[in-house]
């Protein structure tokens, strides 16, 4: 079996410790990291997130793939992210309040800090305050806000309502992303910008910290 096949398989059963082995592997035989993360770990969790959906493995499979992808993207890190220099722009990035996946979040963080974008993870289950409080205190160019869940998305629109109270609305750019989330929904509550994928939020949040 091709071994980003072999990723993807091991990742949908939850092995760590093959993961541990093979990612390293695919490095060695010249494989691009973006390649190893898209067609490799991306390709089993989607699969992962099908059967989910189906009913055909329950949360306890789901959280031992998302430990495993954990794993994978550990290694990944230091070949996706850039050498350290002057940061080129700070973002404040997290899951909104009632929501705790933090997998795409995560991969979001990992390429904007490719881009030399210092970012400030805020975590999973994040407020709205939090987000506009440490945008002021730290000075964010950009308020990253990532949801997985339908009953959560709205959050968004709380933090761009805050940031209009708050007065800072015009110094801020608030990026929106996750599986629900839509163009659409971006325009309709008001944000800068929406990004499908990790690799396309880092080229806007880019964008946005050298306007
Ligand atoms: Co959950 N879950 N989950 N889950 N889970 C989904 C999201 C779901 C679609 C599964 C399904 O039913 N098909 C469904 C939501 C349905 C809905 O809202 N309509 C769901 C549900 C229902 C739930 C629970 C409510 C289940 C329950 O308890 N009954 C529960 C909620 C817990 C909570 O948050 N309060 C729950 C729990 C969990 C686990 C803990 C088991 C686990 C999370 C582990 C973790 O994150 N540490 C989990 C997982 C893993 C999933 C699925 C299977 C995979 C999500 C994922 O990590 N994908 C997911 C099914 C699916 O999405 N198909 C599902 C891989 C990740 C790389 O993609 O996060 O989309 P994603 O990120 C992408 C882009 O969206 C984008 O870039 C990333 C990479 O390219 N992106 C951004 C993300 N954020 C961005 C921000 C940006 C820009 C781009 O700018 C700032």
């Amino acid at each position: 079996m091709p071994i980003l096949d072999e990723i993807s398989v091991c990742l949908q059963r939850g092995s760590v410790k093959e993961i541990n082995i093979l990612v390293p592997k695919a490095l060695e035989e010249g494989i691009e990291p973006q390649t190893v993360l898209n067609d490799g770990l991306l390709s089993g969790m989607s699969v992962v997130g099908e059967k989910f959906k189906n009913n055909e493995i329950f949360i306890p499979e789901v959280m031992i793939a998302a430990r495993a992808m954990k794993a994978g993207t550990d290694i990944l890190r230091p070949y996706l992210t850039a050498e350290k220099g002057r940061a080129a722009g700070k973002v404040c990035l997290g899951t909104v309040k009632g929501d705790r996946h933090d997998i795409g979040k995560n991969l979001v963080k990992i390429m904007l800090e490719g881009k030399g974008l210092e970012v400030i993870d805020l975590g999973v289950d994040v407020a709205p305050e939090r987000f506009v409080e440490t945008a002021i205190k730290e000075n964010c160019r950009v308020i990253g806000c990532s949801a997985l869940l339908t009953t959560t998305m709205g959050v968004m629109k709380d933090v761009v309502s805050l940031c209009e109270k708050e007065g800072i609305r015009n110094r801020v750019k608030i990026m929106i992303g996750g599986a629900p989330v839509s163009e659409d929904f971006c325009r309709e509550i008001g944000a800068d910008a929406y990004t499908p994928d990790a690799a396309s939020a880092a080229d806007k949040a880019l964008e946005f910290c050298s306007e």
